[in-house]
């Protein structure tokens, strides 16, 4: 059994005793060990209360120590204890120098925390607590340190050497080594340490900010990777740009350098003036990326770009303020992928990935408020919670206060707190007193978790041309709150006449009285209570209503909606989210029917609304095909179980296949001219509109198969064949994969393998085709795939795309009713626990939501969760996931 592992809480929160105004680093990279050495120069923090006689460090339990010093007086074993996960000084006086020598192996560090190897690279990552793997320290956010980095290594293997800041000296040393110092003017938390030593290649471009610094901007990758580094550069570029336009923030160094590495436990690290990337989140070219994948290095070099004021000149106080820096940082790279791309489409993404995998750990054991009151491991806690809720909870923000009082808002953010480490509160407080409103009932929003819910009703007098909304909230209980107080809530809506016009409302008040200013066409309600009405007057007929539009909060909106009126909605609503929502709202009430069908034993007939509304979305040619791509694509499995009080998983898949085949059946010419009009033999470009065709034309050829017909078959074996970028062959892969043809499925999965085997970020979309088919035998095809060649346990690409591929996207057969793909994730759990605690507690969520399904799943996830628990000695991470959803 695990000894039950510490809670922190952030009420315990206390300020450092002590403070490090500089640290000196020096790393001896070496074949089988790395010395490093820590010169740091500490002094009382004068603002803490109490004066202990002696210093605690944080450090791993692996560090290897040699020695101490103390203002250069080596400390001998008795001025010093070794604790659990650090270390004791017994005496220091008021300032001092402390310098330490240790001895740590990157080599053997399988948990890609701290300094590690990875594919021939040295490189670290030290948020959130990775630096204590690396030497003493005091590894906190809020101990903030100038940084001189010194690295040494043989000459030849380690030709490029880097860290963070400007270079300032070099030289050569002994027996082929070199060495190079690195310095960072910035005082930074040890968090946003990085270094990097290998045999890397780079490119080169300059950017000049606003201000007129020169500045160099360099990606570092492996040689077989450089003609893959031009869209991030690209991206990196516009993100400097837009940085400045929109929030007024320039580049504060002379060189920014991002690096691609193969083995890395999450997409990106924004360590100051080094960003350390997953080779998935900066590698991008036609050829072996998907547009999905190049919008990603987008949004990602952003997100990392933008980090450098929010998160790293302005950061944390401590990990509770994480969504501090990651919801605002989330919020504007979602931005500016908005401003560079399609704007509704963004959004539409956005609030798909919000409303499935957001709500649904919102609704399960581990649900936590945005800042959360206590953690076992912060590791677990980088979440879909802290970072897109985080980022909605911002964007409501700017939604109350309007864009510009926003600005001011973050303009005082900045340099009220530029160098600082501080709480979410310190934003919410700017952000009052640059625009002046109270935004004291919004706080709620970081407090308290679940995800809100909205009845909606309404009545219409046409006696006195009065129509009312009456809207009423919930909140579900989550683990520690039972009961929740109302949150604020922006609800943004818009009134639709009989010919599908907005009607005229009035701006600013929620109760529309008599003195009405400017009028507009969306109204932002603001909903305070449990239940409110909301009146307005002068409306001539009952209007249809369009309810939070451009999804204006994260919430889920109850309205009795007829087919009707969803159908009118998405032809009419001049909100574009609006319009895809009514697609979905309509999808879903067919889809819920048909599932009730189904599971009383009724034979399944599919209401013709769905494919006259489809047939019409199909021939308007003056639609963003991007957008025809969405409003096409039904509910997904994972959104339809998360809207399910109990979650039958045969059922949702089975019914959604059905409807897909009728529809395809019903609409087969339209989509068969749609997949031809979309064809296009251009060069390939990730711009909006080629990715919207491609998308559109996705969308058909899937639909094409599921009408079983030989000749659709050849058609997507051609594309297959003839593609000229990845987007168009992997969704032909994926397609004739997981439509079941399992000869010609063979056929070109080998061939698929063969051509991309030197590509390892192709191989692994090649085994998530595999791990997330839904047809019979796939777990033993999973099982066989962990042999190949193409997997490594190690690599936590690998690991997603196999196992988290199976287990997460591929739900019939993960949960199939002989436990095998409950006990199969249960193994690889136990597995990784000790390799890599992060991957691991990862990968266990799936079992985690055993209570929305049956109980005979239930029985089976609990033994599972139960098995891992019992297993031996688990990380912190582990236990605290598994032992909080065993609870
Ligand atoms: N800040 C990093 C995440 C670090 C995760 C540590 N377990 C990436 C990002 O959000 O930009
Ligand atoms: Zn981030």
């Amino acid at each position: 059994m695990t000894e039950q592992p510490e809670v922190i809480y952030l009420k315990d929160y206390q300020v450092p005793s002590f403070l490090i105004d500089q640290t000196e680093l020096r790393f001896e990279l070496e074949s089988e060990r790395t010395i490093v050495n820590a010169k740091l120069t500490m002094r009382r923090n004068p603002d803490c209360q109490q004066k202990p006689q002696g210093l605690e460090l944080h450090g791993d339990k692996a560090l290897q120590l040699y020695r101490i010093t103390l203002n250069e007086q080596l400390l001998n074993e008795s001025d010093y204890q070794r604790l659990d996960e650090g270390l004791q000084i017994f005496t220091v006086p008021d300032a001092f120098v402390l310098e330490t020598q240790v001895e740590i192996h990157p080599d053997q560090n399988t948990a890609l925390e701290g300094l590690y190897r990875s594919e021939g690279f040295y490189c670290t990552q030290c948020e959130a607590e990775g630096f204590r793997r690396i030497t003493f320290y005091l590894d906190r956010p809020d101990v903030m340190s100038v940084f001189s980095t010194t690295i040494e290594a043989d000459k030849s293997a380690y030709p490029v050497m880097l860290s963070n800041g400007n270079p300032v000296a070099t030289g050569d040393a002994d027996n082929g080594r070199h060495w190079i110092t690195w310095e960072d003017p910035h005082p930074k938390p040890a968090y946003l340490f990085a270094l990097v030593a290998g045999d890397l290649k780079m490119i080169e471009d300059q950017y000049t900010t606003s201000g007129g610094r020169d500045v160099a901007l360099r990606i570092y990758a492996a040689d077989k990777d450089l003609d893959k580094l031009d869209y991030a550069m690209q991206s990196l570029i516009n993100a400097m740009r837009w940085d400045e336009q929109v929030y007024g923030r320039e580049y504060d160094l002379d060189i920014y350098m991002i690096v691609a590495v193969d083995f890395f436990n999450m997409g990106a690290m924004e360590n100051k003036g080094l960003n350390v990337f997953n080779t998935s989140c900066v590698l991008a070219s036609p050829e072996t990326t998907t547009d999905a994948g190049f919008q990603r290095v987008e949004g990602v070099v952003a997100h990392e770009y933008f980090h450098n004021w929010s998160g790293n000149r302005v950061t944390c106080r401590d990990w509770f303020q994480l969504s501090l820096k990651e919801g605002f940082t989330v919020f504007r790279d979602a931005e500016f992928s908005a401003d560079m791309n399609s704007r509704t489409v963004k959004r539409v993404e956005n609030v798909a990935l919000l409303r499935t995998a957001q709500f649904a750990e919102d609704a399960g054991p581990m649900a936590h408020p945005i800042l959360p009151a206590s953690f076992i491991e912060i590791s677990n806690f980088y979440t879909m919670t802290i970072y897109e809720k985080g980022a909605e909870v911002v964007r409501m923000i700017h939604t109350l206060l309007g864009a510009e009082a926003f600005r001011k808002g973050s303009d005082l953010y900045f340099s009220r707190h530029d160098g600082q480490a501080v709480t979410t509160e310190d934003f919410v407080k700017a952000m009052e007193d640059a625009s002046g409103r109270d935004l004291t009932h919004f706080r709620n929003w970081y407090n308290q978790a679940g995800t809100p819910v909205l009845a909606v009703s309404d009545e219409f007098d046409a006696a006195s041309q009065t129509y009312r909304l009456t809207i009423s909230q919930s909140c579900p209980a989550t683990p520690g709150q039972d009961t929740k107080a109302p949150f604020h809530i922006p609800v943004a809506i818009g009134l639709l006449d009989s010919q599908g016009e907005d009607l005229l409302l009035s701006d600013g008040e929620a109760q529309i009285t008599t003195q009405v200013t400017t009028q507009v066409t969306t109204q932002i309600l603001e909903l305070h209570e449990t239940r409110q009405t909301f009146e307005f007057s002068g409306i001539a007929e009952r209007p249809v209503p369009s309810l939070l539009r451009g999804f204006s909060a994260p919430v889920k909106l109850n309205y009795p909606y007829t087919r009707e009126n969803l159908t009118f909605l998405m032809s009419h609503d001049s909100d574009g989210f609006n319009r895809w929502e009514a697609a979905q709202k309509l999808g879903v009430d067919i889809l819920q029917s048909l599932i009730k069908d189904y599971r009383n034993d009724k034979k399944l007939i599919l209401d013709k609304q769905l494919a006259e509304a489809f047939k019409v979305v199909l021939a308007d040619e003056s639609l963003d095909k991007a957008m025809v791509a969405k409003v096409l694509t039904l509910p997904s499995e994972a959104y339809l179980s998360e809207l399910a009080e109990e979650i039958d998983v045969d059922a949702i898949h089975h019914v959604r296949n059905f409807v897909r085949h009728q529809l395809a059946v019903q609409l087969e010419t339209q989509l068969l001219s749609t997949y031809q009009a979309c064809t296009c033999d251009d060069t390939y470009s990730p711009d909006a509109a080629s990715i919207a065709r491609r998308a559109l034309r996705n969308v058909c050829l899937g639909y094409l198969l599921a009408t079983e017909k030989q000749e659709h078959l050849e058609l997507a074996l051609a594309q297959f064949h003839e593609a000229n970028n990845m987007t168009d062959s992997q969704a032909a892969l994926n397609i004739v994969v997981h439509s079941g043809y399992q000869k010609a499925a063979e056929v070109i999965l080998e061939q698929f393998y063969l051509r991309w085997s030197h590509e390892p970020l192709v191989v692994n979309q090649w085994l998530s085709v595999q791990a997330s088919n839904p047809q019979a035998g796939t777990l033993s095809q999973v099982k066989a795939l962990m042999q190949h060649d193409a997997f490594n346990m190690r690599n936590p690409n690998k690991v997603r795309s196999l196992i988290a591929g199976f287990s997460a996207l591929n739900p019939v057969n993960f949960h199939a009713l002989d436990a095998s793909g409950y006990m199969f994730l249960a193994d690889q759990v136990i597995t990784l626990n000790n390799l890599n605690p992060q991957i691991a507690s990862r990968l266990v969520t799936p079992l985690t939501r055993w209570k929305r399904y049956n109980t005979e799943r239930q029985e089976m996830m609990k033994a599972q969760l139960q098995r891992i628990m019992d297993s031996g000695e688990l990380s912190r991470d582990v236990f605290e996931v598994v032992s909080k959803s065993l609870a």
